[in-house]
């Protein structure tokens, strides 16, 4: 849990500001969408100019968040040096992409995160590897601007954002990552209208049908090892045009491969390009998926993590299988 004090001193890095860009990281997900779009309501409700950046566009599926459409708005004004950043879910610069661009702009910057691999690179960073979602700490960042305004920012299309991106990195708070703090701050979003079954029906459950094919097939081309401790799922390009999708239809598949009782450690490998691939990982605990990562010069949390590996693709299922050995042995 975040100290209420370093949240105060995250917030004084506002005042002054007028202008805050908020960046979220590339292959973006509701956390850093659901936190970044969430602030940004807030921030505006202040006064402040705030614009939200991302590298990718939003995945479809995440269509229905409130203010989706706020995503990369501006990015074809010429203001480009804002006077406050803040990375939202970001453990890495490199996450940025090709919105770092403001971040190396910017007159002062802040980092709001949950991954213990967070590489500390702002002025002023707050990291909470047991927070569910990054959403967590944004949550009590929006409740510490509305103590400071006099009133309360929260909204529903706020409360709305913040609660898809707790659903979403933990699962419909499914996931070991999930705490009493998780569920506080859901169980309070509740209080402002947001329509928590509609929100889980639309990011666990409703799929469009290209998306069932896609994971159809990556069904049949998954492969297991070492007596079903360890599986690799792939998704070839051709399953991509042949589907009619992308790598952004893939999101969770990879969950119901680790959920296979024997499984310990699950890969889901997408062709991202020529000898190119990108790898998500999922562990049982106390397998640590951001172990497996690191090796190949990804991050993440403790059950999820990916990274990228260029090679054939028989040298990156090798690759990350001596990796998962070492991780099973270690
Ligand atoms: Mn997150």
């Amino acid at each position: 849990m975040v100290e209420t004090e370093k949240i105060k001193k995250f917030v004084s890095f506002t005042d002054g500001a007028e202008s805050v860009a908020l960046l979220c990281h590339v292959n973006p997900d509701s956390d850093t969408l659901g936190s970044a779009l969430s602030l940004r309501l807030a921030l505006k409700k202040l006064g402040f100019r705030a614009d939200v950046y991302c590298e990718d566009n939003p995945p479809p599926r995440l269509s229905f968040l409130p203010t989706i459409d706020a995503v990369n708005e501006c990015a074809d004004d010429k203001f480009k040096k804002y006077d406050l950043v803040i990375a939202v879910d970001c453990n890495d610069p490199e996450r940025f992409g090709t919105a770092g661009k403001y971040f190396k702009h910017a007159s002062r910057t802040l980092s709001a995160d949950h991954h213990k691999t967070n590489r500390n690179f702002a002025d002023y960073s707050i990291c909470d590897p047991l927070a569910g979602a990054t959403a967590e700490i944004i949550f009590k960042i929006v409740c510490e601007l509305s103590a400071k305004a006099g009133y309360d920012l929260i909204d529903n299309e706020i409360a709305t954002l913040l609660f898809s991106a707790l659903v979403g990195d933990t699962g419909a708070f499914s996931f070991d990552n999930t705490t009493d703090e998780t569920l506080d701050v859901a169980g309070k979003l509740l209080h402002y209208g947001v329509d928590s079954h509609d929100i889980i029906y639309k990011m666990i459950k409703s799929q469009p049908a290209n998306r069932y094919k896609l994971k159809a097939r990556a069904m049949c081309n998954t492969r297991f090892f070492d007596g079903n401790e360890i599986a690799v799922m792939t998704f070839f390009k051709k399953d991509f045009t042949e589907t009619e999708t992308s790598t952004a239809f893939t999101d969770g598949i990879i969950n119901e491969l680790i959920d296979v009782d024997s499984v310990k450690i699950a890969f889901a490998v997408s062709e991202v390009g020529e000898k190119y691939y990108k790898a998500s990982i999922r562990t049982k605990a106390p397998y640590d998926a951001a172990s497996v990562a690191t090796v190949f010069g990804g991050g993440g949390h403790s059950r999820a993590a990916g990274c990228r590996i260029s090679g054939f693709y028989e040298d990156v299922v090798d690759k990350l299988l001596k990796a998962a050995r070492d991780e099973l042995n270690a």
